[in-house]
């Protein structure tokens, strides 16, 4: 059996551990104990469910199976399709009814109750509500709070949580976690991939998932039609004046000629080619959303933080990614979120 508590991580490298290690390993305890003593459990996470979402919240539906306890898995918005490999995956509700009561809620890969959307009046009820993240904005709105922004992804976390748990990693809960750290990581080509993420995933693999059947099944696009969607989107390209800030825009018009082919757009997959050129540092992207409103989706190389620009427009996320909604004219919106990225260069 494998297990890589936190400390044997820590200490396979140091003697000692330090002070927030040590708080994060007692509240990872903390939340071993409820998930072993309570019962009837919700899990839920943020509105516009990732894969980290997706793949942390299956792995867990899965421990609590393992636990033999009763659990449901209500989401603010549906998971993407591609997702439906997973086990569990049919367990994912999106409508629910308000009277539904649950001893403990369970919120992953969120720490902020705005950003779990109507799911949040049924899991505040819970009279014990348990928190897991890695955002560094992180509110910890849980009585038991395990919030480590050092982490990719709450997927690699959970690693940390079944393992102190002592419950055997078998491939189901690999692949669950295995497809949370791939999305947080962006294929582990982000700064946020650390040799402890790894190590997690070499653990992971080593139950005998495929690697490259996942990868597939991540990347996937099931439509031809996608690519051309896609091309329309990369035709929209623009440049700042000293080529740091690359952006594309993704117009009503676009998203229309498509809907009949209900096709999805994966923000990443666009970020994903963005990254490729070279000499650029932020690279955005702005959705244009029903009543005069934009997202601007922000994401940035180590060492720019944009997080904070994203706050100042009402949003959030993490330093090198993040978002907001901002409602008004497309022009100066792009002018006004261009004009403080450039700020950072100066
Ligand atoms: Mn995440």
């Amino acid at each position: 059996m494998i297990n890589y508590t936190l400390i044997s991580v820590i200490c396979k490298y140091r003697k000692s551990i330090t002070k927030k290690e040590r708080k994060f390993m007692n509240a990872i305890a903390d939340i071993v104990k409820i998930l072993k003593e309570e019962d009837n459990f919700l899990i839920t996470t943020h509105v516009r469910p990732d894969g980290d979402c997706i793949g942390s919240q299956l792995a867990m539906g899965l421990i609590l199976k393992k636990l033999r306890k009763r659990f449901e898995i209500i989401n603010p918005d549906p998971p993407r399709k591609k997702f439906e490999f997973l086990p569990l995956f049919d367990r994912i509700r999106t409508a629910w009814q308000e009277n539904e009561l649950y001893t403990v809620s369970i919120i992953l890969d969120c720490g902020k109750w705005v950003r779990v959307g109507d799911v949040a009046s049924i899991a505040q009820k819970s009279s014990t509500v348990i928190n897991i993240d890695h955002h560094i904005d992180s509110q910890g709105i849980g009585k038991f709070n395990y919030i480590n922004p050092q982490h990719s992804s709450t997927g690699e976390m959970l690693f940390y949580v079944l393992s102190s748990a002592g419950i055997n990693l078998d491939p189901d809960i690999a692949t669950c976690l295995y497809v949370a750290i791939l999305s947080d990581t962006g294929r582990f080509r982000y700064s946020n991939t650390r040799s402890a993420t790894l190590r997690v995933v070499a653990d992971l693999l080593d139950t005998g998932i495929n690697h490259e059947e996942i990868i597939g099944k991540i990347v996937a696009m099931e439509n031809p039609l996608s690519l051309k969607l896609y091309s329309r989107i990369f035709s929209t390209v623009q440049t700042n004046s000293f080529n740091k800030i690359v952006w594309c825009t993704l117009y009503n018009n676009i998203q229309n000629d498509f809907l009949c082919a209900s096709l999805e757009v994966e923000s990443d997959k666009i970020f994903d080619e963005l990254r490729t050129l070279k000499g650029f540092d932020v690279y955005l992207l702005f959705t244009e959303l029903p009543e005069n409103k934009f997202r601007v989706s922000f994401r940035s190389n180590i060492g720019i933080d944009v997080s904070d620009i994203a706050r100042l427009f009402g949003g959030g996320g993490h330093a090198q990614a993040c978002s907001c909604i901002i409602e008004g004219n497309l022009h100066n919106i792009q002018y006004n979120v261009i004009e403080k990225v450039e700020r950072l260069f100066r």
